[in-house]
């Protein structure tokens, strides 16, 4: 059945129902009143004749002349309306009669039913008879002796049963015209009023796939139920995705990818590649698993999804295992997807990766007081390097709209650079590290280029809404652009490029974790490499060495600790792993040389017999060696001044099984921001660090199990698919949004730019 006809029945059936019972009452009332009308006055009249003629007919009745009784009847009779008229004597006898008395209305037929002693007024009588309804008037006549008989006036009422007839039909007829006319009216009314108020939700709700806009303010009227329906359209599609979905794995981001995205081939850009191929010393190649928290994170989200890794080729073997097109097939033995490799000149390597990337936005964009560099012909190098990178991955998509994961700071000019080449792509850029805030920000010569670059971004990400918010006031101060604060987003030149806070993870089941012996297994291996007794207590860190890390102050804090609680002399050891990093910049090796004169030192302080409270184990680990320190721990300590995340912090949570082990972690991580039950503390105050570490160590194993177990419940609920998914998730319904705007043309593209919001900057901000 057709809609309008649903509509009519649902909202024009119960109105005529009520308007007919209307109709029906109003009759009724018409046709008892316009009765009770025609009975007075058939009445009265009937009254007026025999009171006129009483005296003459009481005469004539007592002197028995029948012939002038019936002359007298004969005039009370001559009205149209009077059926027949008798006079009844003695006994109800019938004395003189003129016209026909219906049957049942003879004076000796109406005697039983009349009372025996009659009042001046009479009795009155309706009732039907054969020729219709009539009235039937009885009075008594009688003369100064008493009386002498009855008078009997009946009357035809069968007119008025006509008359109330037509006047019912007439009445039931308006109302049928009034009904019918209200129902029409309630209709249209209805249909109009939902259609306006449909039109207007559509128009303010950016609805999942509905292609809204957010273009116009909203009508007054609906101003205060906009935010409501919002949360409730976020809310429903939330819990509906959480429950229809479970939680985030590798098939479930497989599934996101084939399902929400159609199967689109996912192309990733990153400086590190996950695979390095180097050579042995003996001539032959072992593959190698960078120190990078980037690749910890991606590596099992392209192992899920399948396409290309592009990255700059920096291992001493890459080159020999590479295709013709410069492709190989990762990861070795289970080949899930490649990697295209960009060689890159020692000199563009200088100014591109340890220049501009780690001497200028490196230390820019973390608070640990190292002066950024800026140098003219490092960001040549870098714009150059991001163009070259751009183009590889305009040769790995396939089709016009692919989508594209851009990472890190190393690629701040390339999401508008594949724009410019392929406008209809998806760009998500995720910036790994810290954002700065505005002011410090500006001290770079090339802020605006590198947010414009940015900003060719179809979702610009970071780890936390503090990053978010500090980009987008960099772009409110140093761009000419739109900010939409609800939507967060930012309109630069028409596009739109939504800001969103996506916390890293891990993967979940980590199979690292997974692959690696038992506890015992590990402490006791760990404990024969370091030379400890069985008894001993063990604390691990494991970095990059990077002063970001907060490994002086790592050291520092095992110095107070031992000073504080000298009973953990002779006892307690700190393994720090530390994999050289950027070696090339003179920051880094003068880190190093810090480092190790520090463990150096301390050792040297406490040193008693073959124990040594610090083992610096300056190198390169494999995922394995790794997670054996990590699984062989009493404490891991998560020291950085100043992190965008910290995966090692994630990473020992994933190690730990067995629920043992404490977690103190640094406040200025964006992973203290979710792991809420590890001891968190400021590592530039050696009193709170030292103090955390002995609480650690003196912990009883069953808080430990408690916090381990809040932690891992944790991760595992939001781990490295579920960061992924939602981008993707996020990025399908920008490209949905996209197409079906493009349908609808030029004119409703740009979307949520209101006038009112343009920032218009003075010249040179
Ligand atoms: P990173 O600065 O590289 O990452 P992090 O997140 O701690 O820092 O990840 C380091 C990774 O390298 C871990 O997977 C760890 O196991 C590994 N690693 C550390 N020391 C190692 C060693 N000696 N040998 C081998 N491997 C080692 C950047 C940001 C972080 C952010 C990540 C992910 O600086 O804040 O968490 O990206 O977004």
């Amino acid at each position: 059945m057709c809609r309008q006809m649903r509509t009519i029945l649902r909202w024009g059936l119960p109105l005529l129902a009520v308007l007919a019972a209307l109709a029906w009452g109003a009759g009724t009332l018409v046709q008892h009143t316009t009765r009770q009308w025609f009975q007075r006055d058939v009445s009265l009249r009937a009254r007026l004749a025999v009171d006129g003629a009483r005296e003459a007919l009481a005469a004539h009745v007592r002197s028995g002349d029948r012939r002038r009784l019936g002359v007298a009847l004969g005039a009370i009779a001559r009205d149209d309306r009077i059926l027949a008229a008798a006079i009844c004597g003695d006994g109800m006898r019938t004395l003189v009669r003129t016209g026909t008395v219906p049957s049942g209305f003879n004076c000796e037929e109406l005697a039983s039913r009349l009372p025996a002693a009659m009042d001046e007024g009479g009795v009155e009588l309706v009732e039907h008879a054969e020729g219709g309804l009539v009235h039937a008037l009885v009075m008594p006549i009688s003369d100064e002796a008493g009386p002498v008989g009855r008078a009997l006036v009946i009357h035809d009422l069968s007119f008025a049963t006509r008359r109330e007839e037509a006047l019912r039909r007439l009445t039931i007829g308006a109302f049928a015209v009034v009904a019918l006319l209200a129902s029409v009216l309630t209709v249209v009314v209805r249909r109009e009023s939902w259609r306006t108020w449909t039109e207007e939700l559509r128009r303010l709700l950016p609805l999942p796939g509905g292609g809204g806009t957010v273009s116009a303010r909203p009508r007054k009227l609906f101003r205060p139920l906009l935010s409501d329906l919002r949360n409730l359209v976020a809310e429903l599609a939330t819990e509906q995705s959480a429950a229809s979905a479970g939680k985030w794995s590798a098939e479930r981001l497989h599934h996101t990818l084939t399902d929400v995205l159609r199967g689109e081939r996912v192309v990733i850009l990153a400086n590190r590649e996950p695979y390095v191929h180097e050579r042995t010393s003996e001539g032959g190649v072992r593959v190698v698993h960078p120190a990078s928290g980037l690749v910890t994170a991606l590596e099992p989200v392209m192992r899920a999804c399948g396409g290309v890794w592009v990255a700059h080729g920096s291992g001493s073997a890459d080159r020999d295992v590479v295709d013709r097109g410069d492709r190989v097939r990762v990861p070795p033995g289970e080949e899930s997807y490649s990697i295209r490799r960009v060689w890159l000149t020692e000199e563009e390597e200088r100014g591109y990766y340890y220049g501009f990337s780690n001497e200028g936005l490196w230390p820019l964009s973390h608070m640990a007081h190292t002066r950024p560099v800026f140098r003219a012909q490092d960001f040549r190098q870098y714009e150059r390097v991001n163009r070259r990178f751009a183009e590889a991955v305009c040769d790995e998509v396939e089709g016009p709209d692919p989508i594209v994961l851009v990472q890190d700071y190393h690629y701040a000019l390339v999401p508008r650079m594949i724009r410019e080449r392929l406008p209809r792509a998806t760009i998500l850029t995720f910036w790994h590290i810290p954002w700065a805030n505005a002011e410090r920000f500006g001290i770079c010569p090339w802020a605006n280029e590198l947010l414009e670059g940015m900003l060719g971004s179809s979702i610009v990400g970071f780890h936390t809404q503090l990053h978010c918010n500090n980009f987008v006031e960099a772009v409110d101060r140093y761009l000419e652009a739109r900010i939409d604060r609800e939507r967060q987003s930012v309109v630069l030149q028409g596009r739109e490029a939504l800001v969103r806070a996506y916390p890293i993870s891990i993967e979940w089941p980590n199979h690292w974790a997974m692959e690696a012996p038992p506890v015992p297994d590990c402490r006791r291996r760990v404990f024969a490499e370091l030379g400890l007794a069985p008894d001993a207590l063990l604390g691990v860190g494991v970095d990059r060495l990077d002063y970001t890390k907060g490994i002086e102050e790592r050291l520092l804090a095992v110095e107070r600790l031992l000073e504080r609680f000298p009973h953990l002399k002779g006892r307690f050891t700190f393994a720090q792993l530390a994999a050289p990093s950027r070696t090339l910049i003179p920051e880094y090796r003068g880190l190093n040389e810090r480092v190790e004169a520090l463990a150096k030192r301390v050792n040297e302080r406490f040193a008693a017999g073959t124990w040594r409270p610090i083992a610096l184990l300056r190198a390169h680990h494999e995922p394995p060696a790794i997670f054996r320190y990590l699984r062989a721990a009493d404490v891991c300590y998560v020291s950085s001044l100043h992190d965008g995340m910290n995966l090692v912090a994630k990473e020992f949570v994933a190690a730990r099984d067995d629920e043992r082990g404490t977690l103190v972690l640094s406040r200025f991580t964006g992973a203290a921001r979710e792991l809420t039950e590890a001891l968190l503390v400021n590592p530039y105050d050696l009193e709170e660090a030292s103090s955390a570490l002995a609480a650690a160590l003196a912990m009883p194993a069953a808080e430990q199990a408690e916090r381990m177990r809040a932690m891992r419940a944790f991760v595992q609920d939001l781990n490295v698919y579920r960061w992924a998914g939602r981008m993707l998730v996020d990025a399908a319904r920008l490209r949905q949004r996209d197409r079906l705007s493009s349908r609808l043309g030029p004119g409703l593209r740009a979307v949520g730019e209101t006038e009112g919001e343009l920032k218009r900057l003075p010249p040179g901000a």
